[in-house]
């Protein structure tokens, strides 16, 4: 009953080679995306047992993505495959300042048909954890509904569940559907790991501590709130509240995927039984280790490269 379970929209990822407008870029290198997506291949790196709910196209990037899975082992029996709708993709310019340009080709993708049926169907009895972000409900009124109906059977059935709201404004119709529903959902989470720029878009603040105290009040038994380079704060409902450093990072290649590798380390490291603090210290080394690298999932460790940087 240890398992992780995510449901999300994975994509083909194509990264720039040379800074510059994306609109005039010529070269591409191919790899794979998706926040849910990227958090499976960290968990699995980490030898615990994951498995990835979503729905393909019949086409290279989807063959792609399920060797992806494969050769991570991860666990793939709820992937489906669309005759119809074809795998999304999006492309990811360079930058050596702040985030890289991004542009999405996912409207009507695949994944985005993705509904209550199917997650009815997933039996939630081998997992200990979901992890699930703000995403997948972005993506069509179809996955707002599945990832409603999946949080509250999960909620029901006991499993600990963590949610990363992960913002993505260009995939919402409203800000304000975007803060209903992303508010909404982490009102069925154990613990929420937002960022401050989100807490700022979501609640109006980017002040940690009243980002935390708020998302308690929301019904999570833990917040953190993601500083960026200074590290996490942590709030429970106990009434515990704490900074947790992070890590110096000699240079910063690419902050996406930076919070899928904070997820990652801070839900590995409830499974495993750390404390809190210990978890979001991993947390905060996994967001380290990911800004180092260009992909948004390349760069996650394994037991012995954590162990190894964690030690540096
Ligand atoms: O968190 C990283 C993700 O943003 C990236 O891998 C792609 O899922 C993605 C998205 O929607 O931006």
């Amino acid at each position: 009953q240890s398992g992780l379970i995510l449901v999300g929209e994975p994509m083909g990822l194509l990264i720039a080679q040379t800074e510059g407008s994306l609109n005039n870029v010529s070269s591409y290198d191919l790899a794979v995306a998706g926040a849910e997506f990227n958090v499976a291949i960290g968990t699995a790196r980490l030898e615990h047992k994951v498995t990835y709910m979503t729905k393909l196209g019949d086409d290279p990037f989807g063959k792609r993505i399920t060797t992806v899975l494969k050769d991570n082992k991860i666990g793939d029996e709820f992937i489906s495959f669309s005759k119809e709708r074809a795998t999304g993709f999006m492309l990811k310019g360079r930058t050596s300042v702040g985030d890289p340009e991004i542009f999405y080709f996912r409207k009507n993708s695949a994944a985005s048909t993705l509904n209550e049926d199917d997650v009815e169907k997933i039996d939630l009895s081998n997992y200990g954890y979901i992890h699930l972000t703000g995403i997948l409900p972005a993506l069509s009124e179809d996955t707002k509904k599945a990832t409603f109906s999946l949080i509250k059977k999960a909620k029901k059935q006991g499993l600990f569940i963590s949610f990363d709201p992960n913002l993505r404004p260009q995939l919402w119709k409203s800000q304000e559907e975007m803060i209903q529903t992303i508010n909404e959902l982490a009102s069925y989470a154990d613990l929420v790991l937002p960022g401050q720029a989100e807490g700022k878009i979501l609640i109006g603040t980017d002040d940690e501590k009243e980002i935390n105290d708020f998302y308690l009040q929301n019904g999570a038994s833990i917040c953190v709130t993601k500083c960026g380079s200074k590290g996490a704060y942590v709030s429970t409902k106990d009434g515990e509240g704490y900074m947790v450093e992070g890590y110096k990072v000699e240079k910063v290649v690419d902050t996406v995927g930076a919070g899928d590798g904070f997820a990652t380390g801070v839900v590995t490291g409830l499974m495993e039984g750390l404390t809190l603090s210990e978890a979001v210290k991993r947390g905060t080394a996994i967001g380290a280790i990911q800004v180092m690298s260009r992909g948004d999932n390349e760069g996650l460790p394994t037991r012995q490269e954590l162990k190894d940087f964690m030690n540096k």
